[in-house]
């Protein structure tokens, strides 16, 4: 278990308004389990509650019983703070931290904080306060507005921590959309995220937050550990979704991971610095996809069309529309399956320009698929000499094994 053996600090603290941050003291007496501070931005917009900061510390000792502490109660008696174990920071957007545990003789290299939006910020700031040599820090979509720009003073960057990485999904929006870490993971671009809603017309957390939040998500089924979420060294999204970054060779073939892995399992020394990781996602728990290349050559076509692909395992379905011209024959294109390759069994082209394009039959010369990264080169699956009449479909079964 990742988690096991490890101290796990938790700080609660709330919305960040100069002179309301207040430390709850009156909870600290006794070892009763602290209320999570649950008031809402709304609630405090209507009501102006007060502002409760609090921070909160959970062990295997007190997995379902927070303990509250402030800056003394952390080394007395019945506190269950244990310096010589690795420590969690978890920083929440819009907020505030002051670092109270790193003066109680704990080892700078064993802390890793985790921040969230802003959180991610403020978790670099304190790394600059200790001039770098905290172990790690992670930043959950680090907040872009105001800090793409910033020096690096001023906002997350790989000389506030031992490792610092990155998970970006909403770089377009509440995130930051330049690397910010030694490795920085875009998932699915980074800007926009599947099965988020695209229309103001839906709920305000699916069209609102929902690419920003994410990256929490994500990280939540990466501490799971039920798959691998690894990322892809690219220079950009384009060049990745063209095919064209298909190994971990800068990392010896170790591709990083999202999660608590040592240094993202970078095993390669010295580590790189801002260096931009592509990954797709399925739009659910656990996110985890499998990258898979489709390889598509035609005859040159008089006008242009377009085919739509489609790769079939069990009942899951992924489909993807390859726009032709009549300048390539030759297109590639990377989809994100639920299975492995070798669980495809059967692989469809629809010739679906019947209503906007007027090529009519589209020969194909050949559709080849291919999963990445590898650790086995394997030759690509492919199927040869196709011709697909104008609004038709053409499938078929492909008869693989899987020798995992
Ligand atoms: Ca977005």
């Amino acid at each position: 278990m990742l988690w096991e053996c490890k101290t796990f600090l938790f700080c609660v603290l709330s919305v960040y308004i100069t002179s309301l941050v207040v430390a709850s003291d009156e909870r600290q007496q006794d070892n009763h389990c602290a209320d999570l501070n649950n008031i809402t931005w709304r609630e405090y917009q209507q009501q102006r509650v007060r502002l409760n900061v609090q921070y909160l510390l959970l062990t295997r000792k007190n997995m379902d019983c927070p303990q509250a502490f402030n800056e003394t109660s952390l080394t007395m008696e019945n506190s269950y703070f244990n310096p010589s174990r690795p420590t969690k920071v978890i920083i929440h957007g819009y907020s505030y931290v002051r670092v109270t545990a790193a003066n109680h003789g704990c080892r700078l290299q064993s802390f890793h904080f985790i921040g969230v939006s802003l959180g991610a910020h403020v978790a670099g700031f304190v790394g600059t306060l200790f001039e770098g040599k905290i172990g790690r820090i992670t930043g959950l979509d680090p907040a872009g507005p105001m800090f793409k720009g910033a020096d690096t003073y001023s906002r997350l960057d790989p000389s506030d921590a031992q490792f610092v990485d990155a998970i970006h999904t909403d770089s377009d929006y509440f995130g930051i959309s330049i690397p910010v870490g030694h490795v920085d993971f875009f998932l699915n671009g980074g800007k926009d995220q599947i099965g988020c809603a695209r229309s103001r017309f839906d709920s305000m957390y699916s069209y609102v937050i929902c690419d920003h939040m994410r990256a929490l998500d994500v990280y939540m089924s990466a501490l799971n550990g039920s798959c691998p979420l690894m990322g892809i060294p690219c220079s950009n999204y384009e060049d990745f979704l063209k095919g064209r970054c298909m190994d971990c060779d800068i990392f010896r073939g170790k591709c990083p991971v999202i999660g608590l892995s040592e240094n993202s399992g970078i095993s390669i020394s010295p580590i790189p610095k801002e260096q931009t990781l592509f990954l797709l996602t399925t739009s659910s728990q656990p996110y985890c996809a499998h990258h898979i290349l489709v390889e598509l050559e035609v005859s040159k076509l008089d006008k242009s069309a377009e085919i739509e692909v489609t790769l079939t395992a069990d009942i899951l379905e992924t489909k993807q529309i390859l726009r032709l011209q009549t300048d390539t024959t030759v297109y590639r294109t990377v989809m994100a399956h639920s299975t492995p390759q070798c669980e495809i069994s059967s692989i469809r082209l629809t010739n679906t320009g019947a209503r906007f394009y007027r090529q009519a039959e589209i020969h194909v010369k050949s559709v080849c698929v291919t999963e990445f990264p590898s650790l086995r080169r394997k030759d690509p699956v492919c199927v040869n000499n196709i011709n697909i009449k104008r609004g038709a479909r053409w499938s078929h079964d492909l008869v693989q094994l899987c020798d995992f």
